[in-house]
């Protein structure tokens, strides 16, 4: 019988030490539901060394991403404080196995939200909206995995930058996003490659999310998922993305 603790230990510990570690195939892959289960307990280490939970992101809401990464189901993960970058901040390459970045559209929650919502009910949970990029480090070889093996690895999570939050009264369904690695554009699309609209990310949120028993809090952060293909990180790099109507975000790599 597989077990799912020692997995999540696994896969805690690939993190961790930023190790790579091969697929869960054959008769040790996992479900969907036992993968959420791994996730959930290799959280629950990172929460016992003392992180504090922040939020959620999102995955594979747009084709671009789904296309890169060749599974075509949106998946969430848990943010925790640790993972957070700050603005215009740096990060070492020896921190992460093989890292890439992709812009984001980050809610902040004033109020509670799990379960179906409607967009409009969503949108009310809503305290502010900010411009964001995800560092996603696969912990598998390669970078390639399975649906059941990158949730079990928390989606890809790993780092996060968010900007300038401002009041979500804007239309931010197509704002023209352009993601630049050492002043290059790398990466341009819209966030209406986010499934149509970034708020159609949050309900999908709120619902996914309740069924592991969880609320969307206040104060949490909600990443909306890419909405393009993401970019490989190497040493040296400055990254910078601009989202029309919510400004840029950015952060280097060090080393
Ligand atoms: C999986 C995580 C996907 C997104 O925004 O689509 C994701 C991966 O690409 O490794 O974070
Ligand atoms: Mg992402």
């Amino acid at each position: 019988m597989k077990n799912l603790a020692e997995a999540a230990v696994t896969v805690d510990e690939a993190a961790r030490t930023a190790t790579a570690i091969p697929q869960f195939e054959g008769e040790n892959s996992f479900s969907v539901d036992e993968a959420y289960a791994v996730q959930a307990m290799s959280i629950a280490r990172r929460l016992d060394r003392g992180e504090k939970r922040v939020g959620v992101k999102m995955g594979l809401t747009s084709r671009a991403k789904m296309i890169q990464v060749g599974v075509d189901e949106v998946i969430w993960g848990r943010l925790t404080d640790d993972m957070r970058v700050e603005e215009g901040g740096s990060i070492s390459m020896a921190d992460y196995v093989h890292p890439r970045v992709e812009p984001e559209v980050a809610f902040l929650m004033g109020a509670p939200l799990s379960g179906d919502v409607s967009n409009l009910e969503a949108m009310a949970a809503v305290e502010a909206v900010a411009p964001a990029l995800e560092i996603i480090d696969s912990r598998y070889k390669d970078f390639k995995f399975a649906l059941g093996d990158v949730v079990a690895d928390n989606s890809s999570s790993s780092g996060f930058v968010v900007g300038d939050w401002r009041a979500p009264d804007i239309d931010f369904s197509n704002l023209g996003i352009v993601l630049s690695a050492d002043g290059r554009p790398v990466q341009i699309g819209s966030s209406a490659a986010i499934l149509g609209n970034p708020v159609r990310s949050l309900v999908a949120a709120a619902r996914m999310v309740a069924r592991w028993g969880e609320t969307l809090e206040p104060g949490w952060i909600v990443l909306a998922g890419g909405a393009t293909a993401a970019h490989p990180l190497a040493a040296g790099m400055t990254v910078r993305s601009e989202t029309q109507d919510l400004g840029t975000v950015g952060f280097s790599v060090a080393d």
